[in-house]
């Protein structure tokens, strides 16, 4: 598969005449040959031929100012005009139609109309043609080009489907580079379960682009973001769309789907006057569907590509020996749905959950029956935990986290050794899903490690989401983890030792002690109040995450050696994106 040549030569007259102006009127034409160009010149509409050795003519928008001519959207892609006589009229009902005219037969036409004798017809600088009446404003069109989109994905367009008003748009391929007539291949919408982007050939999927988890789409061999554009999600009951931006408006991008099916981000070399292309969003053969069936999983770092998940194994081992691995695996342990703990009967074919959002670590993404087109990423990947039978885990290690950790892995056994082997004497309490004990390291230093109850496995998003928030998180102010410890059924948390524990002690030992010796003076009091609203204004404002903490109380600010407060237990905290207010949340948790 070579690389597709995207660039086109489309030819339009050299001496186009540009009516000086960025939109027609009712009753306005524009004839072969004239053009009308967005205000800030980026974009021209008008009619071009897509080689010189057709003399199709074809109603289209390309780059004005830039030298190849670049066609991204065809109004007429299946009924070319043979000559140059092709005339686009605004008519009175607001209708664009394009004629014919050497005998007036109608070639095309939008599809909304309504009469009102003040519409207008926009070419905007993003490239979309608009209708709308003069008076409601262009944001009230009536009519845009965005909603028939051909195979170019352009910044701003919204790809989707909108129930409203009864869009639903996908990408078709040109069926050659000198014919914008649908081909083939079509990227879509798959709204099944949680939306994702499909690509068929005919009626065979091709490839699956992914689902958006809050930061990119999922499977994505390049799912890091593009650096020169911004990718953005949006669903609610009526309206599901993708869309990205441009990070600099100077530097021109598009997503194009070639006639050969590949989906490409291009960008425009000013220097060299050329179309570069960024990447392929479909290059290596694990991005093909299914390839390695169902229960198996595609890595391109090994060879052969496919394997088995842990507790699976080939289902027809003669055929995976040949590199034929459609048939997929099997478990070697059967799920027995009377057992299961955790799921309901009726809920036995849930097979698999993953985060739904991994930027702001909410919602589950389910699974259902039997998984396929599964990969393993190098870097940037997600993780999916996988439902096994209570024989199979007993075997083996739980699924752990391990994304976005940038803090030490200690060592189950160091651990071990530094708590007495978690001996009673040294347990300092009781936290929210598990024991916590007192340990000194073999350097002397002292920790407290927050140890998650072996036999349940409630808890363990709490841990994950601690351990990622806290990673994250620095501030003198804020409770200091040192590391963490995921080894078999174990997972645990290392703090910094804090030897006044916490406040709520501080207070027991206030009203009960008669001595009052350990209670505070007004001054350190007044310490401890301004460091915990420092530590707030850290979490709320000054952080990269914006967090919420949701659980925030006596017990949870714990105190140093020098009466410094440390506010701790980020298991129930809860992230906001960057320009988010407002965030609703279904669970009633906390303090
Ligand atoms: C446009 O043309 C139609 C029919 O020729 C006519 O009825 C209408 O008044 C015209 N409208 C404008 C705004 O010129
Ligand atoms: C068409 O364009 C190609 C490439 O620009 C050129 O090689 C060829 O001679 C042209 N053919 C005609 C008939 O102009
Ligand atoms: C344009 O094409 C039509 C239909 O193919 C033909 O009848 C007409 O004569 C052509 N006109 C010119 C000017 O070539
Ligand atoms: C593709 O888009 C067309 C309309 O533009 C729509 O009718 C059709 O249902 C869409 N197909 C899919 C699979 O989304
Ligand atoms: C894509 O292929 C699948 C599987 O054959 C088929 O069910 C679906 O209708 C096809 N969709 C389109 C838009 O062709
Ligand atoms: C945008 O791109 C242009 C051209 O490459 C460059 O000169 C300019 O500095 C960029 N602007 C920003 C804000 O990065
Ligand atoms: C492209 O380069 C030309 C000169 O080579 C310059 O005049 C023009 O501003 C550049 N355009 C952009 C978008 O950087
Ligand atoms: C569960 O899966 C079985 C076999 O795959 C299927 O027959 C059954 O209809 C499914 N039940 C539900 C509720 O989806
Ligand atoms: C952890 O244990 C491994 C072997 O079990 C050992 O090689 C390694 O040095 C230990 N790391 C630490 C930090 O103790
Ligand atoms: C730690 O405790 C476990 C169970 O209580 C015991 O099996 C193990 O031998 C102990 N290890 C050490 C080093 O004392
Ligand atoms: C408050 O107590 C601290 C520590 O005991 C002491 O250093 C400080 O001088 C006291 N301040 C006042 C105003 O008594
Ligand atoms: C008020 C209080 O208990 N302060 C103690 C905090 O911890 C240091 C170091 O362990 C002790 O010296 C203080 O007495």
């Amino acid at each position: 598969m070579g690389v597709p040549t995207i660039l086109l030569l489309c030819f339009h007259t050299l001496l186009t005449c540009t009516i000086a102006s960025d939109t027609l009127s009712v009753n306005q034409t524009i004839r072969d040959g004239q053009t009308i160009v967005s205000t800030e010149e980026t974009f021209e509409l008008g009619f071009f031929s897509p080689s010189n050795t057709s003399q199709n003519r074809y109603l289209g928008i390309w780059y004005k100012n830039i030298a190849t001519c670049t066609v991204i959207w065809v109004a007429n892609r299946e009924t070319p005009i043979s000559n140059k006589s092709g005339e686009l009229t605004l008519n009175h009902e607001g209708l664009l139609v394009l004629h014919d005219s050497t005998n007036n037969q109608m070639i095309w036409s939008s599809s909304t109309s309504k009469e009102t004798g003040k519409m207008v017809a926009q070419l905007l600088d993003n490239s979309n043609f608009i209708v709308f009446d003069r008076e409601q404003g262009p944001e009230n069109y009536i009519w845009q080009s965005f909603d028939h989109i051909g195979n170019t994905y352009m910044p701003e367009m919204k790809f989707g489907r909108d129930l409203k008003r009864g869009i639903v748009t996908n990408f078709t391929s040109w069926k050659s580079d000198d014919d914008p007539s649908p081909g083939p291949y079509m990227i879509y919408m798959n709204y099944d379960g949680y939306p994702q982007t499909l690509e068929n050939n005919t009626d065979k999927i091709l490839y699956r682009l992914g689902s958006w988890n809050g930061i990119a789409y999922t499977g994505r061999t390049n799912n890091r973001p593009f650096p020169m554009i911004t990718d953005w999600f949006y669903m609610d009951e009526f309206m599901t769309w993708a869309t990205y931006k441009l990070n600099n408006n100077s530097v021109l991008s598009r997503l194009t789907l070639s006639a050969e099916g590949m989906m490409g981000l291009w960008n425009w070399n000013n220097r060299t006057q050329q179309w570069i292309l960024y990447t392929l969003l479909t290059t290596d053969s694990c991005e093909r569907y299914a390839l390695c069936g169902v229960y198996g999983f595609c890595n391109i770092a090994e060879s052969p590509n496919c394997g088995c998940l842990r507790g699976f194994t080939p289902k027809r081992p003669d055929q995976w020996e040949i590199a034929d691995w459609t048939s997929g695996c099997q478990r070697e342990i059967p799920l027995d749905c009377s057992v299961v703990e955790g799921f309901r009967k009726k809920e036995c074919n849930c097979t698999a959950y993953a985060t739904l959002d991994i930027k702001l670590g909410i919602g589950c993404m389910l699974w259902y029956n039997e998984l396929i087109d599964m990969r393993i990423l190098p870097d940037n990947g997600q993780d999916i935990y996988i439902r096994m039978s209570a024989a199979e885990l007993g075997r083996s290690d739980l699924v752990v986290p391990k994304d976005g950790l940038d803090i030490p892995l200690f060592n189950l056994s160091t651990l071990t050794l530094a708590t007495d082997n978690f001996s009673f004497n040294k347990k300092l309490g009781e936290g929210g899903f598990g024991p916590v004990y007192k340990g000194t390291l073999e350097d002397g230093r002292e920790i407290a490690v927050k140890r998650l109850s072996v036999v349940s496995t409630q808890g363990v998003e709490e841990f994950k989401n601690e351990v990622i928030f806290i990673s994250k998180l620095q501030h003198r102010n804020l409770v200091n983890v040192l590391g963490y410890c995921v080894e078999g059924t174990e997972k645990l948390l290392v703090y910094e030792f804090m030897p006044n524990s916490s406040l709520d002690l501080l207070f027991l030992f206030f009203f009960i002690e008669e001595t009052k010796t350990r209670t505070l003076n007004w001054s350190q009091r007044f310490r401890i109040i301004n460091g915990i609203a420092r530590g707030l204004l850290y979490l709320h404002q000054d952080s990269l995450l914006r967090i919420i903490h949701r659980d925030l109380k006596a017990a949870n600010i714990l105190l140093d050696h020098e009466m410094n407060p440390k506010i701790s237990d980020f298991g129930l905290a809860r992230s906001f994106g960057g320009n988010e207010i407002e965030i609703n949340t279904r669970r009633v948790v906390g303090t």
